[in-house]
């Protein structure tokens, strides 16, 4: 320990991790093999596999967690695209079709449920799905599926003074695995409408198609045309993850209260805890219980957020009776004193024993039911930057861990690309340097050289670094570096890249994961590999200027 290295020590706990090359990456690190961090010569490095780690933006001492909430869908039921939004797709595609009066041919497209990702912005007007940085930079843009020229992108996106706000109601985020679909089917209608302009009515124009396809998208989460197909066969939609139970009685054999809140009502929010906590499906050999209850204080369903969030919100709260779903009136989550009874109301407050189930209300009857004191003693675990994890921390100040499944692969590929990033740094930096020498030379030959002789040095060094056989060089790095560049981008997303970055920058997603996320991992489940007391810590910020100086 003597030997450590501060600077060298340090730094290996961030970057030493388990993939170790592309042998380690498969390498299932089990459960149980006795302790989470390695000493060796290198410093601890840690052995929970980078896809599984969770990973800290804001310090986060889970000692003053008391309750821990989670969203359902999304969050604890990880839904097969290729399934699942397929359904919602095909359901969209014939509620176009034989509700709104779209041409039949639609019926025979199909959905890539690979090509869009999260993070995409659609220009409804304009017909465009756009990927850009932090600074709200347009980086990748396409009109349905063709992409835009530099020009185009810069002629419609490019002014940086007027620069738009990317944001309802002439954009539309696609911040949630649910909207893959319909981004998919807006880019096809806009190639369909491109290509076919007298197949669709001229006042329907892009924006006119994005609300329909939103409108029918919903309609087939609320209408029952995906529910009754996932009751029927959850096995076929939603992950088998047998560790949610165990992650949950490890958060509530450390004293804390559990509860559920989601936007789903209570029928299909029982069929899929069911099939989570015990495999039980709607018709199959094992009815649904309600044995999965007994895994939470609280249930809330029909929640109706981001507006569940908000303390002023006076929605109804309701409680579910289990077995009929009928819904009893409460006073703030008491139970009314039936008409002609002579028991008194029994106060939920303070709740300890049994889960209630309810449906509507905000988050001022879920802390009462809890006995939360402080939001910041609540800890909610959700998919949705905006529905689950925006509101609850800027408005509520609640704690939050973003669940991105996009982030098991994204970084496995970070891993195994990691030379080609550094050779692009390096040509990077390469670059900058001829670009600052010569401008060196340029400016000391301007300003500086006092006689004749200097001035010969300069303007020798100068063709040096300018003639030819240097430009060329020079032309190498660069092509070199759009070609690494690219191979990069594509290794990710043929299309659109990598999730959480736009270049060199944080893509928007990203920032925004950064900003609202105090916590954020590829699954839930990721919670039971660590300490229910766990202090996670946030790695150092680093500048620029500091980022140079540590050369990290
Ligand atoms: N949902 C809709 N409309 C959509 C997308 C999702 O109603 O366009 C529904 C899902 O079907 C699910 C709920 O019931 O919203 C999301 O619940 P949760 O993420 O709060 O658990």
């Amino acid at each position: 320990i003597n030997n450590i290295d501060i600077r060298g020590g340090a730094k290996q706990l961030h970057t030493k991790h388990t993939m170790d090359g592309a042998g380690l990456i498969d390498e299932n690190i089990g459960r149980n093999d006795g302790g989470r961090c390695v000493w060796s010569s290198q410093g601890w490095t840690s052995k929970i596999d980078l896809r599984n780690q969770i990973f800290c933006n804001r310090s986060l001492n889970m000692k003053n967690i008391v309750a821990v909430g989670f969203d359902m869908d999304y969050t604890l039921a990880q839904y097969m695209p290729q399934t699942f939004e397929s359904l919602a797709y095909d359901g969209t595609v014939r509620k176009l079709v034989y509700d709104l009066g779209y041409p039949t041919e639609l019926l025979e497209w199909s959905f890539d449920w690979e090509y869009m990702v999260r993070g995409l912005v659609l220009d409804k007007k304009r017909g465009n799905i756009l990927k850009m940085d932090r600074h709200k930079y347009v980086k990748v843009a396409y009109h349905g599926f063709r992409e835009m020229s530099k020009e185009e992108k810069m002629a419609t996106y490019g002014n940086t003074l007027i620069r738009d706000s990317f944001d309802e109601p002439e954009y539309a985020l696609i911040d949630t695995l649910f909207s893959l679909a319909e981004a998919y089917l807006f880019a096809q209608l806009v190639d369909f409408r491109d290509n076919n302009p007298e197949k669709i009515p001229d006042n329907v124009d892009y924006a006119r198609m994005y609300k329909d396809v939103r409108a029918a998208v919903d309609l087939c989460h609320r209408d029952g045309t995906l529910k009754q197909m996932v009751a029927q066969d959850p096995g076929k939609y939603i992950n088998d993850d047998t560790s949610i139970v165990p992650m949950i009685k490890m958060l509530r054999d450390s004293g804390r209260s559990t509860f559920l809140v989601t936007n789903s009502l209570w029928d299909y929010t029982n069929v899929v805890m069911n099939f989570l906590c015990g495999h039980r499906t709607m018709g199959g050999s094992l009815p649904c219980n309600f044995d999965w209850l007994e895994n939470f204080d609280v249930v809330i369903t029909g929640s109706a957020k981001p507006g569940f969030f908000h303390e002023e919100n006076r929605a109804n709260l309701f409680e579910v009776e289990p077995h009929s779903g009928m819904l009893r009136n409460t006073n703030n989550g008491t139970p009314m004193a039936q008409v002609g009874s002579t028991s008194p109301a029994i106060s939920l407050a303070g709740l300890k024993k049994g889960c209630r189930v309810f449906q509507g209300g905000s988050v001022g009857h879920l802390h009462k039911l809890l006995s939360i004191e402080s939001s910041a003693q609540v800890l909610y675990v959700g998919d949705h930057i905006y529905g689950d994890i925006l509101r609850s921390k800027k408005v509520l100040g609640w704690r939050t861990m973003l669940v991105v499944p996009e982030l098991e692969r994204e970084v496995e590929l970070l891993w195994k690309s990691r030379d080609i990033r550094k050779q692009l740094r390096r040509l990077r930096e390469e670059r900058a340097l001829v670009e600052d020498n010569i401008h060196h030379l340029k400016w000391s030959l301007k300003y500086e050289a006092a006689d004749d002789s200097n001035k010969e040095k300069l303007l020798s060094q100068l063709s040096e670094l300018e003639i030819p056989a240097k430009q060329i060089q020079r032309e190498q790095v660069r092509l070199l570096h759009q070609e690494a560049q690219r191979e990069c981008h594509h290794k990710f997303h043929k299309v659109w890249g990598q999730l959480m970055k736009t270049g060199y920058q944080n893509s928007r997603f990203a920032h925004q994961v950064e900003r609202f996320a105090c916590l954020y991992t590829s699954q839930v489940t990721n919670l039971s590999l660590y300490s229910p007391d766990k202090y996670y810590r946030p790695s150092e910020d680093f500048m620029p200027h500091e980022f140079n100086i540590l050369e990290l």
